[in-house]
């Protein structure tokens, strides 16, 4: 069962954030997609609730050098 979220994301600013941001979180097993709207500084993450939880988001985009504000 796949569950999918929109996440609020500070500092991404350019297409490099978005990838940064976005390569981080495919990374993690568990996510399968991941994608950027810099427009309005989301990503919206679909993921497998069993092996992913909201840590793993907070950690990934925080080693990415961003933020985890919140979900939306
Ligand atoms: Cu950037």
């Amino acid at each position: 069962m796949k569950e999918t979220v929109e996440l609020q994301v500070k500092g991404m600013s350019c297409e490099h954030c978005k990838t940064a941001v976005e390569g981080a979180l495919r990374a993690i097993d568990g996510i399968e997609s991941a994608t950027v709207n810099l427009d309005k500084n989301t990503v919206a993450v679909t993921f497998d609730p069993v092996k992913v939880d909201f840590d793993h988001f907070t950690e990934a985009i925080d080693e990415a050098g961003y933020e985890l504000i919140g979900q939306v």
